[in-house]
């Protein structure tokens, strides 16, 4: 009985050792030591033995089933690493091959103007607002001291939903409401947003278009810090090297008023200036309307054309490019400003 375990313990390790694959190592698992394998079978001559050599046998069978385990364990444990390194081999990638090139979006010109203006402003502790497009006489027009028959209301002509509603002509009235919103607290913003006026459109107009403007009020607001803030934006609009003009001008909500040139170095190398931007300090009518003493308040304010500052920037032919959406155009604004 013994030579037979002592031949089967061998015969189950060569096969083990011989086998190729999981399978064959599952099958000669199966076959020596399920319920009905050959071990098992060993076991259960045990009582064709005398009492006396049972344990000794049967200690020996325990024997084989561990030795034959431990074999199955070690060559499963070699063929699996073989595997996966034969599935590593096979998967290897080729990190050198050139990837897929997905379509990507830009931000469109008109908007990088806008967030480098704001980059500039937020910095310089002023908050961004906004608001709507559509709104009413009073803010659009009446608190920035164009009163109901004002001539400059004529220049400002726009789209009436009714006698007293309409697409906002500046973004002047989002000043308004947070003017009154502050309740006579010192304020810095700027509002940049979509404004409207009745015009036909051709290279340099547009019924739509944007516009930024900037208001301070605060106590001890000189001229001097309106030039600072002017030249400040220029700068970082247009670089450096600038400096600008400014000429004595009219609008109806600053007195006084002034066109904002910013130079350039003509062709012959001679300085040129070309009108950017209009401002001037808070005129008092617009102060006490938005809950401001004039006589304790002063304020500066300013407005600007973002597709002008688009237009001189990066030297486009016509506005209306900005709005007609063809990607050609728009592509080659892909990574300016950032
Ligand atoms: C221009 C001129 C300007 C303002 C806008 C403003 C706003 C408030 C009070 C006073 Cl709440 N002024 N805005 C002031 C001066 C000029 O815009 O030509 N924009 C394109």
């Amino acid at each position: 009985m013994i030579e037979y375990l002592i031949e089967l313990i061998k015969k189950a390790l060569d096969e083990v050792h011989a086998a190729h694959d999981l399978p064959g190592v599952e099958e000669i698992r199966v076959r020596y030591l399920s319920k009905k394998g050959e071990v098992s079978l060993m076991m259960g001559k045990l009582r064709d033995l005398p009492q006396e050599e049972r344990p000794a046998f049967g200690q020996k069978v325990n024997e084989a089933k561990e030795q034959i385990e431990h074999a199955l364990y070690v060559k499963k444990q070699a063929l699996e690493e073989a595997e996966l390194l034969k599935t590593l081999e096979q998967e290897k990638i080729d990190v050198t091959l050139p990837g897929y090139q997905f379509y990507q979006g830009s931000i469109h010109p008109l908007n990088q103007v806008i967030e480098d203006v704001e980059d500039l402003f937020v910095g310089l502790g002023y908050e961004v607002a906004e608001g709507p497009e559509v709104e009413n006489d009073h803010y659009n027009f009446e608190m920035m001291n164009l009163a109901k028959d004002h001539p400059a209301r004529a220049m400002q002509d726009s789209f009436y939903i009714d006698e007293n509603t309409l697409l906002r002509t500046h973004t002047s009235p989002v000043q308004a409401r947070t003017m009154l919103l502050k309740k006579g607290e010192p304020l810095r913003i700027i509002c940049p947003g979509k404004v409207y006026r009745r015009d036909d459109d051709d290279p340099t107009h547009s019924h739509q278009f944007m516009q930024i403007e900037g208001l301070v009020i605060d106590q001890n607001i000189s001229f001097a810090n309106l030039k600072d803030a002017l030249l400040k934006m220029i700068r970082h609009l247009f670089g450096e090297d600038r400096v600008i003009r400014l000429r004595p001008s009219y609008f109806p909500f600053t007195e006084p008023s002034v066109e904002v040139d910013v130079s350039y170095v003509k062709k012959d190398g001679s300085l040129g200036y070309i009108e950017v931007l209009g401002a001037g300090r808070v005129h008092p009518n617009v102060l006490k309307m938005g809950g401001y003493d004039p006589l304790k308040f002063q304020g500066f304010a300013f407005g600007i054309g973002v597709e002008r500052i688009a237009i001189l920037k990066y030297n486009i032919d016509d506005i209306r490019h900005f709005y007609t959406n063809d990607i050609r155009f728009l592509s080659q604004f892909k990574g300016v400003n950032r």
